[in-house]
């Protein structure tokens, strides 16, 4: 669903009898390149899309936080006592929500009680980061609300701990800040390690291409088995390999990496730091060459992440086969893995033959029908009424 502002303004005040204080958009992301690099301390190239979750927000006179969500206009609002809120002790969606306001209070700054309506036209587990549209959006409605002034960076780690501590998850910081630091026009390079971020231009309309975003509709849930367990191989490396972490590993150290590694762990270790490496080559070609340029790399990471870090799935490699054999110029798995979308990069006059190809590709496989959009970079989060 997604109410525009009016509406989702009327829908508050008919559920909780006031008018909302404003309302605060926070996007879903696509990651250009730089997967499971990000909690390694390394490099990633996401960028905001135009699908954001909107929450519209009041201040209450107390402690007390009423969380409802337009998706489910029937159900109760899920409350909480901020005195009482504590790490994992909210089950559900609205362990997002709450789980933001407890980790912004857990990061020094007081939060008054408020009342909240979720909206959001970022599809859930389709890999586009419908978590962190939802945390970063209440981040920046408790931000204003309690005047803190917190920066965009400190509400992005805001966000990442509520979804480490609250929900669960042991993701890293590139979806929060993707989020929050999108601008339109442009992708977000990022070094996890200093958490400096550059935008760098990424128009792909100048460029006569489009970014298809091929949601497979497998779901994925970061917060049981793979990702954990992906997670916990690459601090194995690092430790085994004596680094800080896998940020630390260059390419040429691979040789060596080899003789000190189990097979399985050394696979995972060379897609960090391979993909490290090539979200570098991805910045420098998108400046100097443009857009098209990237489709080499896209694919390298793809195989990347299907052979060596083993987090694709059977749809995943079947529509980005099927992009490719139908003249997509790239194409690879974003996000998380184990399910969730592909992105292909294509020629505007090429993309009928790419959607049908992988239309076509799915429906042979007997998989449940993709869901086909293109994306653009669009803008970060902010207050929007
Ligand atoms: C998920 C996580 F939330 C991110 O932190 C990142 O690790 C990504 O998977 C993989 O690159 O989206």
């Amino acid at each position: 669903m997604s109410s525009t502002p009016h509406d989702l303004a009327a829908a508050f005040a008919d559920r909780f009898g006031t008018e909302p204080d404003g309302l605060w958009s926070a996007p879903g992301r696509v990651n250009v390149i730089g997967e499971h690099t990000d909690y390694n301390e390394g490099f990633v190239l996401p960028f905001a899309i135009q699908h954001s979750t909107t929450v519209a927000a009041a201040v209450r006179g107390d402690r007390w936080v009423r969380v409802a969500s337009t998706f489910a206009p029937d159900d109760d609002p899920v409350t909480a006592d901020l005195d009482d809120l504590a790490e994992g002790g909210v089950e559900g969606w609205a362990a997002y929500p709450l789980g933001v306001l407890w980790a912004f209070e857990q990061s020094g700054y007081r939060c008054p009680g408020m009342d909240l309506l979720v909206d959001s036209s970022v599809p859930v587990g389709a890999g586009l980061s419908s978590s962190a549209a939802l945390e970063c959006s209440v981040a920046v409605a408790a931000n204003e609300l309690a005047q803190a002034g917190a920066s965009h960076e400190e509400l992005a780690a805001i966000g990442q701990l509520a979804e480490n501590r609250m929900v669960g998850a042991p993701t890293g910081i590139m979806d929060q800040s993707a989020s929050l630091l999108g601008e339109a026009g442009y992708a977000v390079f990022l070094d996890c390690r200093s958490g400096e971020s550059q935008l760098v231009p990424l128009d792909l309309e100048a460029a006569g291409l489009e970014l298809l975003v091929i949601d497979t509709r497998v779901s994925h849930s970061h917060s049981t088995g793979g990702y954990a367990a992906r997670r916990r191989s690459c601090e194995l490396g690092a430790k085994l390999m004596g680094v800080p972490a896998l940020r630390d590993v260059s390419v040429q150290d691979l040789a060596e990496a080899a003789g000190v590694l189990d097979e399985e762990t050394f696979r995972r270790v060379r897609h960090v730091v391979t993909e490290n490496a090539r979200v570098q080559d991805a910045v420098r070609l998108l400046t100097r060459e443009g857009p098209a340029a990237l489709g080499p790399l896209l694919v390298a990471s793809h195989a990347s992440m299907r052979d060596d870090f083993e987090i694709s799935c059977a749809e995943l490699d079947t529509a980005v086969d099927a992009a490719l054999d139908a003249g997509a110029l790239g194409a690879r798995m974003t996000g998380g893995g184990f399910g969730g979308a592909a992105i292909a990069l294509v020629a505007v006059d090429d993309v009928p033959a790419v959607r049908a190809a992988v239309e076509d590709a799915f429906s042979a496989a007997r998989f449940r029908a993709p869901v086909i959009f293109s994306v653009l970079p669009g803008a970060g989060a902010a207050r929007i009424a």
